[in-house]
């Protein structure tokens, strides 16, 4: 029978950025999310005697768009022995392909949709190795709260983890919506251009200590270890695709004017940190006490930008 799965997207506060084996997805570095309750994706898999059809938020998407959906599925299929039509629907809650991690939480409902709908038993960490084949990111997802993913160097050992499903953390997230057209670059090729910076391989070295710095911050409850880590290692992130060959880069005029204002809040004594990934837009990283200040001075300065707030989220959840 066919359930609804949902699947919450996690923003990374260590980034994957860069792929030793792109068919399966096997990351050159380990990754630290925090998985949000305010973006989730909603997905049913169920067979069909017609086409594979892929509705998304109830319209059907053209071949081309449906493309990596089957071209995932199919995989499963194989994996797991069955060689149906599937219709797949899907409701975002994201802003698709803004920046706002849609394929973490896509390709994790997608993968645990397929399962259910199957009734194949699988455990989170196998659940968490077949949605990295969809989307890496999606590994994560699996899990609520804090996830580490650690690459590992095969199908069997890539893999998300529960750091801490239920943090106390007083730890919040703005999502400032700066801009809410697709990326230009996708995910796939801005990851794979980043490695020739010469810059790629100097913070890939730096990956372990970056990965237990953020853990050790995670458990002492030190928010600005955390923020200042997150928004160095975003840094680090958006320098090698400045200085990849050919170079480019995902910022905007606007997500420079919104990282002057983290600083300038910051010097003022409102203590908060951004992060950014394959889009213009940032996510700040706050204590809730400091949300409404923020959220003000963002709106007076971008002319009342979309602001959502986020707190943790759960893991994969059915909701049936
Ligand atoms: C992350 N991002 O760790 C990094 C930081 C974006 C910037 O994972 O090619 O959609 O499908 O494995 O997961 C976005 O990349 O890439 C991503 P694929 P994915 O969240």
């Amino acid at each position: 029978m066919s359930k609804i799965v949902r699947a919450h997207t996690n923003i990374a506060l260590i980034k994957y950025w860069g792929k030793a084996n792109a068919e399966l997805r096997l990351p050159l570095m380990s990754s630290l999310s925090m998985t949000l309750d305010a973006f989730y994706t909603d997905t049913s898999v169920e067979k069909t005697n017609d086409e594979n059809a892929f509705y998304l938020n109830g319209q059907k998407q053209d071949s081309k768009q449906s493309q990596r959906v089957f071209s995932y599925l199919t995989k499963l299929q194989n994996k797991f022995g069955y060689h149906d039509n599937l219709i797949v629907k899907s409701v975002n809650h994201v802003p698709t392909s803004a920046g706002l991690a849609s394929s973490s939480s896509a390709f994790a409902a997608l993968a645990a949709a397929f399962c259910q709908y199957y009734n194949i038993q699988v455990d989170k960490k196998e659940l968490s190795r077949l949605a990295r084949i969809g989307s890496g990111s999606a590994c994560r997802s699996i899990f609520g709260g804090f996830s580490v993913w650690q690459k590992g160097d095969s199908d069997a050992s890539s893999y998300a983890y529960a750091l801490d499903e239920h943090p106390q953390m007083d730890l919040h997230l703005l999502a400032v919506e700066l801009n809410t057209n697709q990326k230009k670059i996708s995910s796939t090729s801005g990851m794979k251009e980043a490695q020739s910076s010469p810059f790629f391989n100097p913070w890939l070295e730096r990956n372990e200590t970056e990965l237990n710095q953020m853990i050790a911050a995670i458990k002492n409850d030190d928010f600005t270890a955390l923020g200042e880590l997150a928004e160095l290692n975003a840094n680090e992130m958006h320098a090698i695709n400045l200085t990849a060959q050919p170079k480019f880069t995902y910022f905007e005029p606007n997500t420079i004017r919104a990282i002057k204002l983290v600083e300038d809040l910051r010097k003022e004594g409102i203590e908060c940190y951004y992060t950014i990934d394959a889009g213009p837009n940032i996510k700040i990283l706050c204590r809730l006490r400091n949300s409404k200040e923020i959220i003000e001075r963002f709106k007076s300065v971008f002319n009342n930008v979309n602001i959502v707030i986020a707190n943790f989220g759960p893991g994969i959840t059915c909701l049936d």
